[in-house]
């Protein structure tokens, strides 16, 4: 065995995929459990969608479950789901059910992977692509880059659409609002800012707010209430799950009504 054949391999494999998706229908920012989910139910539809992660590992804050205790709490809606990705429940009480939050977030991974999703990790966004009046794709460049803040310019990913999963930061959102000085799709115009923790009304909330924000930009998970200036919610995952679906529903529809 050849060790120049086994870095050819992977360098070839890799290069392969990275080209392949310099172009994409969806652009998804963060491998968090919203933007995963997002993610998995567009690929279900056959729909070319990336993932962008600044870290090493997928997960965004579901690894850590509440301070480190790796278990997340889930509502009682959203075990049809948990079913469907094949996670293992435990109830809790009448309204709370438990699972192991690695668990969850190997099997979320797994399956958007496994139906087409590609996730590429290391990768930071550090802006979008603008055209007149749409955002139409994400600027990227190595976290490696980002953090040793050396100056190497970033490449670029073309997309009919880009999620804002990034989290509490709304990170996207923000970069954009603060560089192109435009008005967002949001009451103030801009982006809010997360409230202090009200768990039962953060979760409601955020599947009102995740929507378009911006011609071409939606913003999904905490993200979404982020920029709207909902609250916080701890480790209750319900609605992050959630959230990703409704991003996936709303730009599928987007989609279809582009190709009549
Ligand atoms: O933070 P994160 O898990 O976001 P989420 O999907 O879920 C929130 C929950 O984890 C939890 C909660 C539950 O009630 O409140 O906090 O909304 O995942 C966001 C991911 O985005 C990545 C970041 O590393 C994380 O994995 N990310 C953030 N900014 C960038 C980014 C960026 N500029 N480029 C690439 N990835």
């Amino acid at each position: 065995m050849d060790e120049i054949d086994i870095s050819k391999a992977i360098i070839e494999d890799f290069i392969k995929n990275f080209l392949d998706n310099l172009t994409v229908d969806v652009a998804i920012i963060g491998a968090g459990p919203s933007g995963l989910m997002c993610a998995y139910r567009l690929a279900q539809s056959r729909i070319k969608v990336a993932v962008f992660e600044r870290q090493l590992r997928a997960g965004g804050g579901m690894p850590g479950g509440g301070m480190m205790f790796n278990s997340i709490a889930i509502q009682k809606d959203i075990l049809g789901l948990f079913g469907e990705l094949g996670i293992s429940v435990r109830k809790y009480n009448e309204q709370i059910y438990v699972a192991n939050s690695i668990e969850t977030i190997s099997a979320l991974c797994y399956q958007a992977i496994k139906n087409g999703a590609r996730i590429f990790n290391l990768m930071s966004v550090e802006d979008v692509v603008i055209r007149t009046d749409k955002i139409c794709g994400i600027v990227i460049n190595w976290s490696a880059v980002n953090w040793s803040k050396l100056h190497v310019d970033p490449l670029v990913v073309k997309a009919k659409f880009v999620v804002d999963a990034t989290g509490h930061d709304a990170e996207i959102c923000r970069i954009f609002e603060k560089k192109m000085e435009k008005k967002l799709i949001t009451p103030t115009g801009s982006v809010a800012g997360e409230k202090s923790m009200w768990a039962e009304e953060g979760e409601k909330q955020i599947i009102c707010n995740t929507k378009e924000v911006y011609p071409g930009l939606f913003v999904c998970g905490m993200a979404a209430n982020a920029v709207f200036g909902s609250p916080r919610m701890g480790a209750i995952f319900g609605g992050m799950f959630l959230s990703g679906e409704k991003a996936a529903d709303i730009i599928k529809e987007k989609l279809i009504s582009l190709h009549r």
